[in-house]
Formats: structure tokens, C-alpha cells, sequence
């Protein structure tokens, strides 16, 4: 298995929170290495690419809207499968459901909302990663 990346991001609820260090040091204390970082201001056209695969799903506007809330933490970790690995320490999508010990277990809940406010993406595949990356650093 060789060397992968992922991009991870610390999503608009987390950087609010005061959550981004603590989120992003699990992953650096997980032994991945952190390549790129930078907070940036997402716009409506960046969010469009990013979630391409959602258009036309009746979460979709509420998500984008609440990704354009706030800044963003955009990350770029290295490390042998990364991509699995942070999804593994994200938790599943719902974070009521998330197990205890990963981020969303941990630090998220349902909120009553629309969306879901689950404090970070990880990349699925290494076909999106390489996407994603694309998108969110040029
Ligand atoms: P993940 O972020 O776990 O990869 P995803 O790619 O299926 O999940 O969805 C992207 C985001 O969209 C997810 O983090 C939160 C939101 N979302 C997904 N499914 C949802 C649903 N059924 N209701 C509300 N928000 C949802
Ligand atoms: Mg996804």
C-alpha cells in the first residue's frame, strides 16, 4: 500500500467552536503528516465543485449554506492509507451516531437542523482526494 493523501477540513461548526487545533492534532497524534493548511472563506462556485456529487439532494442547499457560514480549515494529510484512516477517527456521517472516540462522537450531536453540522470532511476514495485537493488548494 503506498503513501496517500487526503484532504480533511475542519468545517465552519468546528472553526467557531475553537475546535480546529484539537481536531487537527488527533489526526497529527494518529502519525499522519500535515502538508497543507490554510483557513480560507469558501465561495458558493468553490462549494458547487466540492459537493458535485450532491446537487439535487434535499440537503444540498442547507449544506452549502452552512459551509458559507464561516470560515473553513482546509487541510492536506499524508500518510499510508490516510484516506481510510481519518474517515476512521471522523466517525460516521450522523454524529448522534458517531462511536465515542472519534471526532463527531465526541464533539458533535444533532442539532435539529437541516444538515448535517459533523465538524469535518475526509475525502472517500483516492480519486476524490486528488479532486478535492484540487479544488480547495489549486
Ligand atoms: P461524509 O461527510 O460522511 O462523507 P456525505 O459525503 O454522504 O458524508 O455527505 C456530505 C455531507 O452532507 C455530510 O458530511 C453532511 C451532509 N449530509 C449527508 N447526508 C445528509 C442527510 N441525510 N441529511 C442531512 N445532511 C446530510
Ligand atoms: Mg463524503
Amino acid at each position: 500500500m503506498s503513501v496517500e493523501r487526503t484532504l480533511v477540513l475542519v468545517k465552519p461548526d468546528g472553526v467557531a467552536r475553537g475546535l480546529t487545533g484539537t481536531i487537527l492534532a488527533r489526526v497529527e497524534a494518529k502519525g499522519y503528516k500535515l502538508v497543507q493548511l490554510k483557513l480560507v472563506d469558501a465561495t458558493r462556485e468553490l462549494l458547487e465543485r466540492h459537493y458535485e456529487e450532491h446537487i439535487g439532494k434535499p440537503f444540498y442547499e442547507p449544506l452549502v449554506e452552512f459551509m458559507l457560514s464561516g470560515p473553513t480549515a482546509a487541510a492536506v494529510f499524508e500518510g499510508q492509507r490516510v484516506i481510510e484512516g481519518f474517515r476512521s477517527l471522523a466517525g460516521t456521517t450522523e454524529p448522534t451516531l458517531a462511536a465515542p472516540g472519534t471526532i463527531r462522537g465526541d464533539f458533535g450531536r444533532d442539532w435539529g437542523l437541516k444538515v448535517q453540522q459533523n465538524l469535518v470532511h475526509g475525502s472517500d476514495s483516492p480519486e476524490s482526494a486528488a479532486r478535492e485537493i484540487g479544488i480547495w488548494f489549486g
